[in-house]
C-alpha cells in the first residue's frame, strides 16, 4: 500500500477540526439564544411596569426596611423583640405587590398595622409639619418623646419609596407616583395618612406640634397633619394641643402665634373641645437650633 495515499492523519485532524467547529457553533448559538431570551425578558420586564413622574421604589427596599425592623425592635425598643419583623416586612410588600399604585387603600395596610401596634405613653407625642428635621432633633435628645418617625413603623418607612404595578409581582424601581402629578392615592400618600390617622386616634395627654414660623403656610390645612392629624385626636383623650411656632434663625420671620393661619388651627381644635395654646421659638427648640449655629446673634440671650 502507497504510504502517500493514506490520509489517516489528514482525515483525523479534520475531523477533530469538524467535531470543535461543530461543538463551536453550538456554544454560539445557545449564546445567542440566552442573550436573546435575556433582552427580550428585560424588555418585556422594563414595559410591564407603567412610567410615573416619582421617584421609584427605594434600591433595596425591602432589605431596608428588614434591617430598620430589626434594629427597631431589637436595640431602640427591646421591648418589641417579640415582633416578628419576617411577617412585618410580607405584610408591608403585600399592601402594594402586584396593585395599580394609584389605587392604594388604607385597608391595603391593614394587615401591616395589625402587627405593628405599640403603646405611646400619654403625653409624649410630638407632630410636626414643615419642620420634620427640628422635631426628630428634639425627639433624639428629649428619648421619651415620640414623633411617628420614633415608632417602629414610621422608622421603617421613613424617607423611602415604594411601588408595584397591577401587571407585575415586582417593585418598580423606576418610577412611582407622584402625589400632584399622577395621582393622590399614591401606595407612599396613603401609607402615610393611614398611619398618621393611627398615630393620632392612639395619642393621649397634652400633644405637641411643631410648625415652621419661617414658611408661607406655617399651618396648611391640607399637609398631612392639617388634613389627618387634628381631626383624628380623641378630645376625651387629649385635652390640649401645644403649638410651638419655630422660625429659622436666618429665614424671615412669616408667621407667629399671632398669625391668622394660627388662628384657624385655634378655631378647628377649639371646635372639636381641645384646648389650643401656642408659643414662639420655644426655648428648648431655639437651643437645638443654636447648637448648629452657636454664633448666631439671636444665640447671645438663649444660651
Ligand atoms: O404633611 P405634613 O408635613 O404636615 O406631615 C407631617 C405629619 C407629622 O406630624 C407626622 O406624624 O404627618 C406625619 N407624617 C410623617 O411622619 C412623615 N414622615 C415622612 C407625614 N408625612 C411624613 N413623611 C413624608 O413627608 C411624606 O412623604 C409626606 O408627604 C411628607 C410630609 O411632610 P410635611 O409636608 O412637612
Amino acid at each position: 500500500m502507497d504510504p502517500e495515499s493514506e490520509e489517516k492523519p489528514c482525515c483525523n485532524l479534520s475531523k477533530k477540526v469538524k467535531i470543535g467547529l461543530g461543538i463551536l457553533c453550538v456554544l454560539v448559538v445557545v449564546a445567542i439564544v440566552v442573550v436573546v431570551v435575556v433582552v427580550v425578558l428585560k424588555l418585556g420586564q422594563a414595559h410591564t411596569h407603567k412610567e410615573w413622574n416619582g421617584t421609584g421604589t427605594t434600591p433595596h427596599f425591602s432589605d431596608i426596611i428588614l434591617g430598620r425592623c430589626y434594629t427597631y425592635t431589637q436595640i431602640e425598643q427591646p421591648e418589641l423583640s417579640q415582633k416578628d419583623c419576617q411577617e412585618i416586612v410580607k405584610a408591608f410588600q403585600n399592601a402594594f405587590l402586584s396593585k395599580d399604585p394609584c389605587s392604594s387603600r388604607e385597608k391595603d395596610y391593614q394587615p401591616l398595622l395589625n402587627l405593628t401596634s405599640q403603646t405611646i405613653p400619654c403625653g409624649k407625642v410630638v407632630f410636626w409639619s414643615k419642620a420634620g428635621e427640628l422635631a426628630h432633633q428634639y425627639t433624639r435628645v428629649q428619648r421619651e418623646m415620640f414623633t411617628l418617625e420614633d415608632t417602629l413603623l414610621g422608622y421603617m418607612a421613613d424617607g423611602l419609596s415604594w411601588c408595584g404595578d397591577a401587571g407585575s409581582s415586582d417593585m418598580n424601581y423606576q418610577s412611582c407616583p407622584h402625589p400632584r402629578k399622577d395621582c393622590r392615592n399614591n401606595t407612599v400618600s396613603v401609607f402615610w395618612d393611614t398611619v398618621s390617622k393611627r398615630f393620632a386616634k392612639s395619642a393621649c395627654g397634652t400633644v405637641q406640634v411643631v410648625l415652621n414660623g419661617s414658611y408661607s403656610n406655617t399651618f396648611d390645612k391640607n399637609s398631612t397633619f392639617g388634613r389627618v392629624e387634628i381631626y383624628n385626636l380623641r378630645p376625651e383623650k387629649v385635652p390640649t394641643l401645644q403649638a410651638w411656632v419655630m422660625r429659622d434663625l436666618e429665614g424671615l420671620p412669616s408667621h407667629t402665634c399671632s398669625s391668622s393661619l394660627i388662628n384657624d388651627l385655634k378655631l378647628i381644635l377649639e371646635e372639636r373641645k381641645i384646648a389650643f395654646t401656642c408659643q414662639d421659638d420655644y426655648r428648648p427648640l431655639r437651643l437645638l437650633q443654636c447648637v448648629r449655629n452657636p454664633e448666631h446673634q439671636s444665640c447671645r440671650s438663649v444660651m
